[in-house]
């Protein structure tokens, strides 16, 4: 095991992986195997990233599990066995604690350490990275693998200090777990994590306020045991099905659409296959249709379909309405997937706070108070999201060519080439980085791309004894412009979604996904690779 060095003290590798999360394992796994001296640095105590910190009740992943899961080593695969449909937190934190082991991932992992700087030495052609307690480290290059979904948004309220009992993020959950059994309790926000924990912290809780700003679209998962003719059926045609997620749509094999458009079918034929899909659930629903995600008409019927379903599973014709979306085009902001969501609110337990209606005006020492009313609570959780996709590199200091930040380099919204390099970063990559398909795809299919695709440049680099490999400011203004253009053909826009920042106030509005699909990327990436890195600038050593 290499030892932490001191304050003061410096280490020299050749790559510093910035988080121990399913991207840097696998990336501190593929260098070690081109023998380079790779470190990963990790501020949480242990692997896991996303589902290292993503303990709230009810957490579980919205892709099918054995679908959600690394495809780099057929054996891994073949041994570990899923128990459910999706799985739940705790059981992901397992597998990746099983991969770490099972993988020796542990020695060359620094956990507990918070990268604070990196810096670009020109001179040199390094990397200078410093960790928060005074480690130095000189690196030639530098892997940002810290998270789509990483830095949760802090909560802003007024008078929160005030608050007598405990608040939690849902994005920090305590690792102890939290028993709120007999308590009164408020959740405020109603995104995926919301959505996912209401219905647990509804079965102990004596009441939960639930505080909604925008209701969200959700589609039921339909979990259970996994089956295990499935699983079987995953397995023998392992091969195959690798490669469809490869080149599907969003990563997975029911993401993509079906070719019918849903304008163009009668009314039962278009009923009886969103119907097929909602029994079926997940994401499949979003994917019923070719138009859905393109077209004003055929997004209505859908939206209506969703609308119909909520009016059908909660009681309250009030409530119901409350629930459903209103002023933003199904599936544009990150769809949900739930066990039990709507009916939730059929308990007596669980009371529904439209905060359009009545806003929600301060937190007292003694609950939350809306201008409508007060409600009194024994603890608060905040369930109101992420800094996504740039939060965690915007709270490291980075400098590239020139001292420039990329604070800076990004003041207007992300810049990018293909989502993995920025222009003036010489040597620092970003996995599933702004612009390339990410949170809008099955992420481990997305991550093993990138990580691959890095894997086979540094081997390139290596072989032609390259020094260092920079993203061309002409590459990168089409590549942001293609990543424009392919979100405004689609009605994502139309929604105030994190994928354009519109949750952090202040943050640029720009949609930082690439929506192309995740084999029309794949292809793209592999072409820019077969061309000599296409639209990248490479320089030899001095
Ligand atoms: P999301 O999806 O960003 O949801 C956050 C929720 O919190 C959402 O309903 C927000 O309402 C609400 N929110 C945020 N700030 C406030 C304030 N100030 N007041 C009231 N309500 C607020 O985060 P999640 O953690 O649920 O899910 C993130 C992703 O993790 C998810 O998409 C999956 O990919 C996994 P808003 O819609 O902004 O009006």
């Amino acid at each position: 095991m290499t030892a932490v060095a001191a304050k003061g003290e410096t280490t020299s590798l050749d790559a510093v992986i910035i988080g121990a999360g399913i991207s840097g394992m696998y990336m501190l796994h593929r260098l070690r195997g081109l023998g380079l001296k790779a470190r990963v640095y990790e501020a949480g105590s242990d692997v896991g990233g996303t589902w290292f910190w993503n303990r709230y009740p009810g957490a579980r992943v919205d892709i099918e599990s054995q679908e959600y899961s690394y495809s780099f080593s057929e054996e891994l695969e073949r041994e570990w066995k899923w128990s459910e449909r999706y799985a739940a937190q705790p059981e992901i934190l397992r597998y990746l604690n099983h991969v770490a082991d099972r993988f020796d991932l542990r020695p060359d992992i620094q956990f507990d350490t918070r990268i604070a700087s990196a810096h670009f030495d020109e001179a040199a052609g390094r990397w200078t990275v410093r960790t928060e307690a005074g480690e130095t480290i000189d690196a030639k290059f530098c892997i940002a693998a810290t998270g789509c979904l990483s830095v949760p948004n802090e909560p802003n309220f007024k008078g929160q200090e005030t608050f007598k009992g405990p608040t939690y993020h849902t994005g920090r959950w305590p690792h102890e777990g939290v028993d709120f059994t007999g308590k009164r309790v408020a959740v405020i926000g109603t995104g995926s994590s919301a959505i996912q924990s209401i219905p647990q912290i509804a079965k102990q809780a004596s009441q939960v306020y639930v505080f909604q700003r925008t209701p969200n679209y959700s589609v039921p998962a339909h979990n259970a045991p996994i089956d295990t003719a499935v699983a079987q059926a995953w397995l023998a045609n392992r091969d195959e099905n690798r490669q469809l997620q490869k080149m599907s749509t969003a990563g997975f094999l029911f993401s993509n659409p079906r070719e019918e458009m849903a304008t163009q079918v009668g009314d039962n034929e278009r009923r009886k296959v969103f119907e097929e899909r909602w029994a079926q659930g997940g994401f499949a629903v979003g994917a019923s249709f070719a138009d859905l995600a393109v077209d004003p008409a055929a997004n209505a019927m859908i939206a209506e379909f969703a609308a119909e379903k909520i009016r059908e599973i909660v009681k309250d014709p009030k409530v119901a309405e409350k629930l459903t979306p209103k002023d933003y085009p199904f599936g544009t902001k990150r769809l949900c997937v739930d066990t039990g969501y709507y009916e939730v609110f059929n308990r007596d337990n669980v009371q529904l706070i439209d905060l359009k209606e009545t806003p929600l005006d301060t937190i007292t020492p003694t609950g939350v108070k809306t201008t409508g009313a007060e409600f009194e609570v024994d603890a608060i959780v905040f369930a109101i999201g992420f800094d996504a996709m740039t939060g965690a590199l915007s709270k490291i200091d980075i400098q590239g060519r020139g001292g420039q930040t990329l604070n800076q380099a990004w003041a207007e919204g992300p810049k990018s080439y293909l989502g993995i390099m920025v222009a003036g970063f010489p040597n620092f990559f970003t996995i599933t980085g702004p612009g390339s398909p990410s949170v809008l795809s099955n992420m481990i299919v997305s991550i093993e791309q990138h990580v691959d695709w890095l894997h086979d440049l540094l081997a390139f680099m290596g072989q032609y004894g390259l020094a260092t490999i920079e993203a061309s400011p002409e590459s990168q203004t089409a590549w942001v412009e293609h990543v424009n253009e392919a979100a405004s053909k689609t009605l994502y826009p139309y929604a105030n979604s994190w994928y354009l920042g519109a949750n952090v106030p202040g943050k640029p509005r720009v949609f930082m996904p690439y929506i192309g699909g995740v084999g029309a990327y794949r292809t793209l990436c592999d072409a820019v690779a077969a061309n000599g890195y296409m639209g990248f600038k490479l320089r030899p050593a001095a």
